[in-house]
């Protein structure tokens, strides 16, 4: 019975996306040991599997429904023709599709880029963002190493994911315009089964509550009684602090959210 009910979740194998998948995983109360080279692991107190795999294919898999939900940064699920539902961005794994060209060239905006050639591996994107500013361009589709097409005279310019930009100064790269944003995010099957409804539902609320408290720190000090007034302005709580008298009556202890 636990079989059928039993809800896959696909996160990166190895990659930028890896640490921050296990993090929100954890943090979201599933307990499993993670063992380098496997291919899945089980959760210990919940009927919940962890596939890891490579994230290109993850899209495939959540909407084949091989697995319930999966962890993808949104850049890959806009390369895609994909129907699966986007519950829930991550807040981690950012990043930013840019246009870059050498640091000397003579492109200075996407007007330039008119009847120049883009390498890219992000085809859909460059070609949706092409099409609204109306140029036309030559996509160069490239699967890696994108950044070096230039100094190659493959392209005249790049269009590739920057996080830091080290890999752009590395190779003597610009950025000239700003395609799209992108971050993980949580997605699911547009019609999960019934049976997993329920718990899929359940994890949703936990990730949630989990994006939720990030944005909280739980505070506590001590300090002069007479300080009090000022002191809870600057740290209302959600309703109002918690005093607490200390044993030295001229000193209170203040905890607050
Ligand atoms: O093996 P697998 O296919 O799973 O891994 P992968 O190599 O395809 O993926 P990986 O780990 O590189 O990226 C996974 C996801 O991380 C991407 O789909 C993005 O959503 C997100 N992400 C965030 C990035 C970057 N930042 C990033 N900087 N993905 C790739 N890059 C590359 C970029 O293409 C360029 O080559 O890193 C280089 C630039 O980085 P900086 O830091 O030098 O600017
Ligand atoms: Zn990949």
């Amino acid at each position: 019975k636990q079989a059928n009910g039993t809800i896959k979740i696909a996160i990166q194998k190895i990659g930028r996306l890896s640490e921050g998948s296990l993090e929100l995983l954890k943090n979201m109360g599933l307990q499993f040991e993670t063992y380098k080279d496997r291919l899945f692991t089980s959760c210990r107190n919940l009927p919940i599997d962890i596939l890891f795999l490579r994230d290109d294919d993850i899209p495939e898999y959540v909407q084949d429904g091989v697995a319930d939900l999966g962890i993808v940064g949104s850049n890959v699920l806009d390369e895609r023709e994909t129907s699966i539902q986007r519950l829930l961005p991550l807040d981690f794994g950012y990043c930013s599709l840019n246009i870059a060209v050498l640091e000397q060239s003579m492109l200075l905006s996407v007007n330039d880029l008119k009847g120049k050639r883009i390498a890219t591996s992000y085809p859909i994107a460059l070609a949706r963002y092409l099409t609204e500013k109306k140029i036309k361009a030559e996509i160069v589709l490239l699967r890696g190493s994108v950044e070096i097409a230039p100094a190659l005279k493959v392209a005249d310019a790049i269009c590739d994911l920057v996080s830091t930009g080290s890999t752009l100064r590395t190779n003597r790269l610009k950025v000239i315009e700003k395609v799209s944003r992108s971050q993980a995010i949580l997605i699911g099957q547009n019609d999960p089964p019934e049976q997993k409804k329920q718990l899929i539902e359940r994890l949703l609320l936990r990730a949630r509550g989990v994006q939720e408290a990030r944005k909280y720190k739980y505070v506590m000090f001590n300090l002069p009684k007479d300080a009090l007034e000022k002191i809870t302005k600057l740290v209302p709580g959600c309703k109002s602090p918690t005093v607490i008298p200390l044993n030295d009556p001229r000193f209170v202890a203040i905890h607050s959210v």
